[in-house]
């Protein structure tokens, strides 16, 4: 039997290359760079499965192909947003993620940024390393207390709830969620937390604000000067969903003239490239979208695409289809 081609578009864990190549007629991205849109429209032509990664940005121009061989894109990650879904449907193709298997991690990683900006850690790494460091005093990098503080939460899916889990039995704090749709009262009550039914309710409530919903087009700037402007003058903001939700601009205007106490981003506007006003920042934490990156992630996000493509290859729904 012939066996499906696929093309990774960049190197995965070891185990989860090896294991596609004993299924799959297996083509990797030696180069590990990402690729342009033409090379990436290119691959729709030979490969019945292309799996892409967050920095490939299948748009609709990538997408823009006559009877592309390729049948299913199984991304590897949760958020799908750089895959243009009006072009990948009149393509005909099959989208999957990895949901579960990142969640803990990236609600570790929005913690750690959480503790970070609030304690002022990344601010004191600094100093030290710049041997800076001038002994204990009593007023030196004074943080702000994060127990017993109140959490609002953008996105209640997985991560936003493996984050509440973590800062309401971890750290006492109380937790304040806007989703979407309407959570079961149950799942709420597994936090402790309250739905509001509007983020400008959420915002001026809250010491700390972290986001988990997904990116794309309807969530462009959701959070905006006039958004910033609700939050509490101390408050922090913690980004560990995709870069476009915040507008970086009215962001940086509101750290530089302290109209929020701080903010902490794992995801940026047009990663890799960082808008050089954010760097001016200095109640600002920044991370290169760690959010997933562990061992124990990777990995597993690395077979829960291969089960997508057991199931699409064996005639199944995969279990993580998106489009
Ligand atoms: C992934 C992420 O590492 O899964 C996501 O949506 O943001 C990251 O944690 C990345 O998307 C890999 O494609």
């Amino acid at each position: 039997m012939v066996k499906p081609s696929v093309f990774v578009t960049r190197r995965w864990p070891a185990a989860v290359e090896a294991k596609l190549a004993e299924t799959y007629d297996l083509q990797l991205n030696t180069g590990d760079i990402p690729l342009s849109p033409a090379e990436l429209r290119e691959t729709l032509g030979k490969y019945d499965a292309v799996l892409p990664t967050v920095t490939d940005r299948f748009t609709a121009e990538a997408l823009d192909v006559k009877g592309a061989q390729t049948r299913i894109l199984g991304n590897y990650g949760v958020g799908y947003s750089h895959i243009c879904e009006a072009s990948a449907r009149d393509l005909g193709l099959t989208v999957t993620n990895t949901p579960d298997v990142l969640s803990e991690c990236t609600a570790d990683i929005a913690m750690t940024l959480l503790l970070m900006v609030a304690r002022r850690a990344g601010e004191g790494e600094r100093e030290l390393r710049a041997g800076n460091w001038t002994g204990w005093r009593p007023t030196h990098l004074i943080g702000t207390k994060v127990s017993g503080k109140v959490l609002g939460i953008i996105g209640y899916g997985r991560i936003g709830q493996e984050m509440a889990r973590r800062a309401h039995h971890g750290f006492g704090m109380q937790v304040v969620v806007h989703n979407r749709s309407p959570i079961a009262p149950e799942v709420l009550a597994r936090n402790n937390a309250t739905q509001v039914d509007s983020i400008d309710t959420l915002l001026p409530m809250c010491d700390f604000v972290s986001l988990h919903c997904p990116g794309g087009a309807p969530n462009r700037h959701l959070i905006n000067s006039r958004r910033l402007d609700l939050m509490k003058p101390d408050a922090f903001l913690i980004n560990t969903a995709r870069g476009e939700v915040i507008d970086e601009w009215a962001l940086t205007q509101s750290l530089m003239y302290g109209l929020i106490g701080g903010a902490a981003l794992d995801v940026f506007d047009g990663e890799p490239r960082i808008n050089p006003d954010l760097m001016q920042c200095d109640n600002l934490v920044m991370l290169p979208h760690l959010g997933s990156a562990t061992k124990e992630a990777r990995e597993a996000m690395g077979f829960r695409v291969l089960d997508n493509l057991s199931d699409f290859f064996a005639g199944r729904d995969p279990r993580d289809r998106v489009i």
